[in-house]
């Protein structure tokens, strides 16, 4: 089974752990795909910073740091403090000490010359994903947001880590989206997809990153493979994070129902064939039928303690995705 996911952080990398284990478990051979979304990089006292993909590889590798679902487990700040007390970085924003380890790997082979998706493949190569991780682009495409007037323009992790989104987006922009192109292997593994699966990661600053990059869209829209979604929005709420600001800024209501019709049906243009939705907006899925998308309402919190029947929620998130576009069994 060929598995294809846009993912960015920590909904994305959840999912996709969730569901490589679930197929172990069923010795179901699969080849995992993760196309994550660099929008959120930038350098840091010489250092490049991807956070998604170092989310999504420590989170597939299990050494994530469990609660805050970025940086490493067990991890010490010895290294950042030292740094912010020479004046460097910024001060509200730390990388652990053996996560410094990985920047500095990472950046080495930049600088020797490698691709962003070599590099990642280099220092994916040290774990046991089970899968296969590729940035969206080998090119630099960083998410920035203008601010309302007088504010100027940050960087998104500005805008999040030290802001908490607090102070209202005007726009996003990608800087460098236009020239940027697929990473290798990244429109093959949505073409040569038996399913592609959207996980629940932020519609707009991580999925919608994806998205922009040229010939991105295009691949989804045009593949063979059917396209499952599942919403980040619980309860007209995001899970975590701040997608409920971004997608206010896009114009986008901050519900299952908005998102899913704002991916749209690929039978419209849009992307989705399907779109899983929690329990509490199970009302959407009539809306959502009419919107030429399938719907399914099931409880969509991501959780790793088995049930009854020995699945755990996101084990049930997994199959209900699956099953919509009957690859279920
Ligand atoms: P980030 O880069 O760490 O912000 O991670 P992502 O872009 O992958 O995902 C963030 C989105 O995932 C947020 O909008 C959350 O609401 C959503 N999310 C996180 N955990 C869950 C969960 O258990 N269930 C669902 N449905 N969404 C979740
Ligand atoms: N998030 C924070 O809230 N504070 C931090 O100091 C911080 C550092 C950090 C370092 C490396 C990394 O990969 C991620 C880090 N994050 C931090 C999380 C992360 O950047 C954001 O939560 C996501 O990118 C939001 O989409
Ligand atoms: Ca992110």
């Amino acid at each position: 089974l060929r598995i294809t996911l846009l993912a960015g952080g920590v909904g994305g990398a959840r999912f996709t752990r969730g569901l490589r284990d679930l197929l172990a478990r069923r010795g179901v051979p699969a080849e995992l795909t993760v196309v994550v979304n660099t929008g959120d990089d930038m350098w840091l006292d010489g250092l490049r910073v991807c956070p998604d993909l170092d989310t999504v590889m420590y989170t597939l590798a299990g050494v994530v740091h469990p609660e805050q679902g970025w940086g490493r487990e067990g991890e010490t700040t010895r290294v950042s403090a030292e740094l912010h007390a020479y004046g460097l970085g910024w001060p509200w924003f730390t990388l652990g000490d053996l996560d410094i380890a990985t920047h500095v790997a990472r950046t080495e082979l930049l600088r020797r010359g490698l691709p962003l998706s070599e590099v990642t493949a280099r220092l994916s190569g040290r774990w046991d994903l089970g899968a296969r991780l590729l940035p969206m682009s080998d090119q630099s495409v960083e998410t920035h947001v203008e601010l309302a007037d007088g504010f100027g323009v940050v960087h998104f992790e500005e805008w999040w880590v030290r802001l908490r989104a607090a102070t209202p987006a005007r726009r996003f922009v990608q800087v460098g989206v236009e020239e940027a192109v697929a990473a290798p292997g990244v429109l093959d593994a949505i073409a040569g997809a038996d399913v592609v699966l959207l996980p629940p990661s932020n519609p707009v600053v991580s999925i919608g990153t994806v998205l922009g990059v040229p010939g991105i869209r295009d691949a989804l829209r045009a593949t063979a493979a059917p396209v499952v979604g599942v919403a980040p929005i619980v309860g007209d709420a995001p899970v975590r994070g701040m997608a409920d600001a971004c997608l206010t800024t896009i114009g986008v209501e901050t519900t299952a129902l908005a998102v899913g019709e704002h991916y749209g049906a690929r039978s419209r243009g849009g992307l989705l064939d399907g779109w899983l939705v929690d329990d509490t907006d199970a009302d959407a899925v009539p809306a959502l039928a009419e919107a030429g998308i399938e719907a399914r309402a099931l409880p969509l919190l991501m959780g790793d303690d088995a049930g009854p029947d020995g699945l755990t929620a996101t084990d049930a998130i997994v199959l209900a995705a699956l099953d919509l576009v009957g690859l279920g069994s």
